[in-house]
């Protein structure tokens, strides 16, 4: 195995981890081999004597088949052989019951989070409710979306247990990237994508945008937080408690959490007025 890759907590990162380390070997000779031949070829057909004339060479059709069917040979064991994996991860009919659904948006340059709030009911959306402070759309007026809480650059999870993402864009084309996960997607704005992955060990990882948006794409990071079920459910309670009690204060009260650290917590669910 390469030890250098970061370090593996998905259920499914062992069966990625053998194709890469396969297709990296795979590479790594014939580099070697193309380059053991090039440099011979160099020193072995060098111009010996002055005034040697360059021999002209017209091709060689069973080099060509060769070199046309072995790669093509190569490409189809690996598609062969990645396809099971690829269908376990991605194929929505492989996909596990999910324990816990999490949407999640990318913006230049943040990601956005969004749980079901205590009715685990997502409210309505509806692209026209987009905005900064409304990034999912969601719709002021669907009372399930009233107590959904989101999170900025922050996403909790339990560990040993299905999480099914929801994924999608505000602006540009982002990426979805959890190394320790084994999991990387396209964020494609106007298009909501699922992807599922399944941590086997709690501590705190990144989440990283694996796609060049803008000059500040290296800012595109978050923390993926993996807690112990108990943990987890703690914490979920006093979100979701804090998020109904600023929803039973008056309107005109401010929410309880509205001087929290901007990277975390801060965007109450409530859509503004229009
Ligand atoms: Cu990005």
């Amino acid at each position: 195995m390469l030890d250098w890759l970061p370090e593996n907590v998905s259920i499914f990162g062992e069966g990625v981890d053998h194709l890469f380390t396969l297709i990296y070997y795979i590479t790594v000779a014939i580099f070697i081999l193309v380059n053991v031949i090039y440099v011979a070829f160099i020193i072995r057909y060098r111009r010996k004597r002055k005034g040697e004339r360059a021999y002209h060479y017209h091709g060689n059709n069973l080099l060509e088949f060769s070199w046309t069917a072995l790669p093509f040979v190569l490409f189809l064991f690996l598609a062969f052989y990645s396809d099971g994996i690829w269908e376990d991860i991605k194929y929505s009919d492989r996909t596990p019951n999910p324990d816990l659904v999490v949407e999640v948006m990318g913006q230049t340059y943040m990601w956005h989070f969004r749980y079901p709030g205590s009715d685990g009911i997502f409210g309505r959306r509806d692209a026209k409710f987009m905005g900064t402070t409304n990034p999912f759309g969601i719709d002021p007026d669907d009372p399930n979306g009233k107590d959904d809480y989101t999170t900025i650059n922050s996403m909790t999870i339990p560990v040993n247990k299905t999480v099914l993402v929801h994924l999608s864009s505000m602006d540009v084309i982002h990426s979805f990237f959890l190394p320790n996960m084994r999991v990387k997607q396209d964020a494609v704005p106007g298009q909501w994508v699922d992807v599922w992955f399944n941590s086997m060990k709690t501590g705190k990882y990144e989440i990283a945008c694996a796609e060049l948006c803008g000059s500040g794409h290296y800012l595109m990071r978050a923390v993926l937080d993996v807690k112990s079920q108990s943990a987890f459910d703690g914490w979920i309670d006093e979100q979701y408690g804090s998020q109904l009690a600023a929803l039973s204060a008056p309107a005109a009260a401010s929410a309880p959490n509205a001087d929290a650290s901007q990277n975390d917590q801060s965007a109450p669910a409530v859509s503004p007025t229009h």
